[in-house]
């Protein structure tokens, strides 16, 4: 169990002020007549006063309170290009930002949650008691912005008046952070009270950069602050380490959904996109992939595209499943984006229109952002994080595999603005589970029931991708959410199964089983990499879009449904216009029994090391090795779909 506001509050400890006087007295020292009538709005007080805190502590040389109008966008993108954060690129409204090497992806060995004694985390996640992390931010973050500005900017994780969304304050010296969160988050300075008052509960968040030199590197820090939900993070500018909006308050809003509306909300590391089907009707997905599995591409496969990374739900009163996107940007990974697979994100890309800050990718001689994988013939050399980049450095990949672009998802052709904006939510009736898995699951399998769907969920494996520094090998990532989650696994488990099997959900999701990583080298036919492309993925989600009207049937297997072969030829026709082979279907779609067993054994073994596991789990599993077994014994090691 977690308890709130338990605890020293570092951040008020630190900054030392405790009464709204002392507050207002720091306000009138430290902001100028400008600033002190646009924090006239704020009248929350414990705002205010975790604003006075980080001041105080931060000690930066002025104080800039962002309200979300285009003056102030504008400031913060002109004084990023004047600080150097940024630099413009040949497209106008195009900058490039580099982190420095060192910090070109979450530093999950340098982020720790401040635990209160005794206090369980995840198996899955680092801690640090609350003593040790109260003296490194008293020592490091003092007086960290001296000669700087800092930027205070008030935004809403969620459409404004959405029963799932949370108000957070985002404090930064980093213009490049400032800049992104405009981009990515919803700025509801005139709102933020009111959201306060009605959620109850706000984020706060504050990062400086400190130098940015990598000699500093080893001082790097990202907090998460549970009790007092607070982050603090120095030393670095990769945003998912610094614009803690992101990831850190992901943190909490998983916490909120496991220890204060367990049953009744989850925050997920999900897309939200909408699929057409017959007639027109838009039927709306959310899917959990693990960092670097192609989340972005699948959510822009949709007709209607809502969000790329994260979903925050609630069982409505009407008992269907709703989802808001807590964000209105993308932050997504870069690599591998081209015309060919991405059609709408590349157009944002390669022409004028949207504004987009690229990070970590090669700048060329005319001044063009280049990726790996983005489809045009490789320059002779250019500038990247590194320094000099030439082609014959051939063992250099031109640009990091984790590079990103940031830019407003309305930039996107087939975004849907007035959806992503309705606080009533989205009716969600698809959850996808996926990860990169090379030689077991077929690229689809529908969960039986409830039990079946949250089992899939917490048992994905997946191989480490760039988006974290340090993780190697092949991992779980149950939900595709823990390196988000503080909770114990069993708690986390519990919230899912509590959720999905509440009664007052009586519109149930269909739940499904993604994998598009499957190998030709896996299923022995001569072939050599993916059995299948990115476009691929219309299909898959076609198919699911008409499994969820009943308009197709499947066929049944122990692991749960697939589809059948006729069906899945007819969508390759009609949405990709693409051949497809039976001999392919039979590779993606025969079941590997003793590769699918030893994948289940491994998953139970894990979670039998987790203290106090729902039993429902273990009964799924050993209800589907059973089923295997038979079926090994009637037909053989591997049974091909038209066997079952
Ligand atoms: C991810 O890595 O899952 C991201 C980017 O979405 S980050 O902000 O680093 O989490
Ligand atoms: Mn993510």
């Amino acid at each position: 169990m977690l308890e709130f506001k338990k605890g020293v509050d570092i951040l008020s400890a630190v900054g030392g002020i405790t009464t709204m006087n002392d507050a207002r007295k720091l306000f009138a020292q430290r902001l100028d007549q400008e600033q002190l009538a646009r924090l006239v709005t704020i009248t929350n007080e414990e705002a205010l006063l975790k604003v006075a805190n980080a001041i105080a502590m931060c000690e930066p040389e002025q104080v800039y309170i962002h309200t979300g109008s285009d003056d102030d966008r504008e400031k913060v993108r002109r004084m990023s290009l004047e600080k150097g954060e940024e630099a413009e690129l040949a497209i106008p409204g195009h900058t490039i930002h580099f982190d420095l090497p060192e910090d070109q992806g979450r530093m999950v060995d340098q982020t720790f949650y401040i635990v209160n004694e005794d206090e369980p985390v995840s198996s899955l996640a680092k801690k640090e008691l609350r003593a040790q992390s109260h003296a490194y931010i008293r020592e490091h973050m003092r007086g960290i912005m001296r000669g700087k500005t800092m930027f205070v900017g008030f935004y809403s994780r969620g459409p404004v008046g959405a029963k799932a969304s949370i108000p957070a304050i985002e404090i930064s010296s980093s213009t490049y952070v400032l800049h992104s969160a405009e981009l990515l988050y919803r700025n509801c300075y005139p709102d933020f009270d009111a959201e306060v008052a009605r959620r109850g509960e706000f984020f706060t968040n504050v990062h400086s950069e400190g130098p940015n030199r990598s000699e500093d590197i080893p001082k790097v820090r990202i907090y998460m602050d549970r009790s007092w939900q607070t982050t603090f993070s120095t030393f670095c500018t990769y945003a998912g380490n610094t614009l803690l909006m992101k990831k850190g308050n992901h943190r909490f809003a998983s916490d909120c959904a496991m220890y204060k509306h367990n049953g009744q909300e989850l925050s997920e590391h999900m897309f939200i996109t909408g699929m057409t089907g017959p007639g027109g009707r838009v039927t709306y997905f959310a899917g959990a992939a693990p960092s670097g599995c192609g989340k972005t591409t699948t959510a822009m496969v949709g007709s209607n595209f809502i969000g790329d990374d994260l979903a925050q739900m609630w069982i409505e009163d009407d008992g269907t499943l709703r989802a808001v996107n807590p964000e209105i940007g993308i932050f997504g990974i870069i690599e591998d984006v081209n015309l060919e697979g991405d059609p709408h994100l590349m157009k944002c890309l390669r022409q004028p229109g949207a504004e987009v800050i690229f990070s970590n990718v090669l700048v060329d001689e005319q001044n063009n952002p280049r990726w790996v994988g983005d489809g045009d013939k490789m320059p002779e050399r250019g500038i990247n994080y590194q320094g000099q980049w030439t082609k014959e450095m051939v063992d250099v990949p031109m640009s990091h595999p984790n590079s990103r672009c940031t830019l407003m998802a309305e930039a996107v052709g087939n975004h849907n603005k007035a959806v992503n904006a309705d606080p009533a939510g989205i009716v969600i009736k698809v959850i996808t589970y996926s990860g990169r898995d090379s030689n077991t699951m077929p690229p689809i399998w529908v969960a039986k029931n409830m039990e079946a769907g949250v089992t899939i969920g917490a048992s994905i494996v997946s191989k480490a991708t760039a988006a974290e520094i340090g993780t190697s090998g092949v991992n779980r990532q149950p939900w595709a959410n823990t390196p988000f989650v503080a909770g114990t696994m069993a708690d986390y488990l519990d919230a899912q199964f509590n959720f999905y099997g509440n009664d007052q959900m009586t519109h149930k999701p269909v739940m499904a089983g993604l994998n598009y990583f499957l190998t030709h080298e896996a299923r022995g036919d001569g072939g050599k990499g993916l059995l299948g492309e990115k476009k691929d993925v219309h299909v898959w989600l076609g198919w699911l879009e008409l499994f969820t009207h009943g308009e197709v049937q499947a066929i049944e297997t122990p692991i749960g449904l697939i589809p059948k072969y006729e069906d899945l030829l007819k969508l390759f026709t009609e949405r990709i216009n693409k051949d497809y082979p039976e001999s392919l279907y039979n590779m993606q779609f025969s079941l590997y029994i003793d590769n699918i067993i030893a994948r289940i054994d491994l998953q139970d073994a894990a979670w039998r090391k987790e203290q106090g596991a729902s039993k429902r789990l273990f009964a799924v599993y050993a209800e589907q090795k059973a089923a295997l077994l038979a079926l090994k014994a009637a037909k053989g090691g591997i049974v091909k779909p038209q066997d079952l």
